[in-house]
């Protein structure tokens, strides 16, 4: 039986890589290369310092360790910005509703993201309301496709990792889900995903129906 649902936030719920991009591009545009929609595919689910290195890594940059730090900050001091701005209209179409079901049941509700801005941006968007807790990249050492995240969550909800489904948009994402234990649904495209248990395109018109698994959980 499924007792929790883990959602991922980046791409599950909200579309904030369209901000990491904008910030990416903006950093590699100072460092004179361009930094297209297709690289920034790579950096979907993936840390911000691993980010900056196939971000440097595309542009044939080196730099010290320093410098990376610099680099990095200045990328999430102009994301923060961006984010800042969020409101609850870019949560993604039918996720409302479906986390409206889950709050009707007996299901719990977690958000398990890797961005460190986690908090700001489920302030500015009002998800808060739904969630039993947020494990982010501030709670943390290693990053996805280790499970750590996801155990973090179930351990903090109280519920076994074999309860638990995990909702996530990023290969990276999946494998983590797999190790934890879990269930997990893939949110995008099934050619890309095609390691998770099924996957949805999206959230419209999705019901608890999409919790029965074949087998059970
Ligand atoms: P930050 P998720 C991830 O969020 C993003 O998908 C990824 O592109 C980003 O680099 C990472 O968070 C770190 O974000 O720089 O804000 O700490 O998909 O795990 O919700
Ligand atoms: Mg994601």
């Amino acid at each position: 039986v499924v007792k929790a649902c883990i959602f991922d936030l980046d791409g599950v719920l909200v579309d904030t890589a369209r901000y990491h991009y904008l910030a990416w591009k903006r950093l590699a545009k100072e460092m004179g290369f361009d930094f297209t929609e297709e690289d920034n595919e790579r950096l979907k689910g993936v840390s911000r310092m691993r980010s900056l290195e196939i971000l440097l890594d595309i542009g044939k940059i080196n730099v010290s360790e320093k410098q990376k730090l610099e680099l990095a900050e200045r990328k999430n001091s102009w994301y923060v910005e961006y984010i800042s701005k969020m409101n609850e209209s870019e949560i993604l179409p039918g996720v409302n509703d479906f986390l409206n079901l889950l709050r009707k049941s007996d299901i719990k509700i977690a958000v398990a993201s890797a961005s460190k801005n986690a908090k700001i941006i489920i302030e500015k968007t009002g998800l808060g309301k739904y969630l039993d807790i947020l494990v982010d990249g501030t709670q943390i050492q290693n990053a996805k496709p280790d499970p750590e995240i996801f155990l973090k969550a179930s351990q903090l909800l109280g519920v076994k990792p074999e309860n638990c489904v995990v909702f996530e948009d990023s290969i990276a994402g999946i494998k983590a889900a797999k190790a934890a234990g879990m269930k997990c649904i893939g949110v995008g495209d099934s050619e890309k995903l095609w390691m998770a248990d099924k996957v949805i395109p999206d959230f419209l018109g999705v019901d608890l129906k999409v919790l029965d698994f074949e087998g059970g959980v």
